[in-house]
């Protein structure tokens, strides 16, 4: 899909931090496999309170998703219901904010019957206030079926029909919640472990899970690696008494800057797999200067969700092009130091999760188990 990229940079604020943001947008579109063809960035010293981008602006965007055939313009910046409705009756193609964005992405990722329901559940009620009689999707959907009440207009069938969703939705999840607690202590037992990869956007998750489960691992062979689907493989590794030890190990959406408040729960149910997995890696972007910063607040949420956080391990990815004072930062914390895409340190790595995995399972405190 050809996408433009749409950011505001206000010259009051920290201009590194709006930056970073807008950054992330980007890299968060690319993980959505958007093609970003265009990117505009307009200085303003406030937003444009019906607009956001001033019309003059918003005139050079209608020239140009018509001159790129860009078919989805993605806003940096979080569009008022007003404002969205604005820019949507302006600009000919579909018009998404930060929030929408994140949102598709979740419900791409989300794995569990909770976590589905959950971010539908988010969708539904971020869009509720957002509805318009132009928004022919859900009242070409509801216009056949009966129910129309006398003088009733398309759109407040459209948010009645949403308004239904979203109590048959929350329903739903009071059952799934009763039952939950059985359903999860159930399953723990005997399956097999499975290994998180979690860190901020862009810090190298899915470099490392795709250095981690190479094919161009010499020794990997087929039948002892399955994919069970992109993000998640099953890495199986031998002792040295040819017992075979499988896990899974599983890329996720990660961490967001500046997570939209009303995306909190989709974004827990969707962490929810990584809180129930034997172990996380944290990763970090050993050439970023705020990496710090990042981790700690990485460490919080995890708190936050009742991680324990002794099932983590800590890795400082892009040593090929670290900074050494971020590698000091971390030095008291023994991370394990990798580059995923020179593949630096990455048979150690997959050393360390066998060991921490298996090891109270058998002794193999004297020796590291060989992985395939
Ligand atoms: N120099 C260097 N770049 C890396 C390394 N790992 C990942 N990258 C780059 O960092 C960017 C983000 O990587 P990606 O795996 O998509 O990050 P994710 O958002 O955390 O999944 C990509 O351009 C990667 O090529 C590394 O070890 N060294
Ligand atoms: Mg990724």
């Amino acid at each position: 899909m050809k996408t433009l990229l749409v950011g505001v940079d206000l010259t009051g604020k920290k201009f590194s931090a709006e930056r970073d943001n807008y950054e992330e947008t980007y890299h968060l579109c690319l993980a959505e496999n958007l093609e970003v063809v265009k990117t505009i960035r307009q200085k303003r010293s406030t937003i444009d309170p019906k607009t956001v981008v001033g019309s003059g602006k918003l005139k050079e965007i209608v020239k140009l998703v018509e001159s790129e055939n860009i078919d989805l313009v993605v806003f940096d910046y979080p569009l008022k219901p007003a404002q969205w409705k604005e820019i949507t009756r302006l600009i000919p193609v579909k018009v998404i904010d930060k929030a929408m964005l994140i949102l598709d992405i979740f419900a791409r990722r989300a794995q569990s019957a909770e976590g589905k329901l959950k971010v539908e559940l988010a969708q539904l009620e971020y869009n509720l206030p957002r509805l318009t009689e132009l928004d022919s999707g859900l009242s070409r959907l509801v216009g056949g079926i009966g129910g129309r009440g006398p003088g009733e207009t398309k759109l407040e069938i459209s948010r009645r029909r949403s308004r239904e969703r979203i109590n048959l939705l929350k329903k739903k999840l009071k059952e799934i919640e009763k039952h939950r607690d059985l359903i999860t202590k159930k399953q723990r037992t005997n399956k097999i472990p499975v290994v998180s990869i979690v860190g901020y956007t862009n810090v190298g998750k899915s470099a490392l899970f795709n250095a981690i489960t190479s094919k161009r691992d010499a020794l990997v062979q087929n039948k002892l690696f399955a994919t069970l689907d992109p993000l998640r493989r099953r890495i199986t590794v031998v002792d040295e008494n040819n017992k075979h030890w499988s896990y899974i190990i599983s890329d996720t959406v990660g961490f967001i800057r500046d997570l939209p408040e009303q995306l909190y729960e989709a974004f827990k149910a969707t962490i929810k797999e990584v809180v129930e997995s034997d172990l996380i890696l944290i990763v970090i972007d050993a050439s970023d200067v705020n990496a710090y910063q990042k981790f700690q607040n990485v460490m919080k949420i995890l708190k936050d969700l009742g991680v324990d956080l002794a099932y983590t391990l800590i890795v400082l990815n892009k040593m090929d092009i670290a900074r050494p004072e971020v590698v000091q930062e971390f030095e008291l914390l023994n991370p394990i130091k990798v580059s995923a895409t020179s593949r630096h340190n990455i048979s150690l790595l997959k050393n360390v999760i066998a060991k921490k995995l298996f090891a109270d399972r058998r002794s193999i405190d004297t020796h590291h188990p060989k992985t395939i």
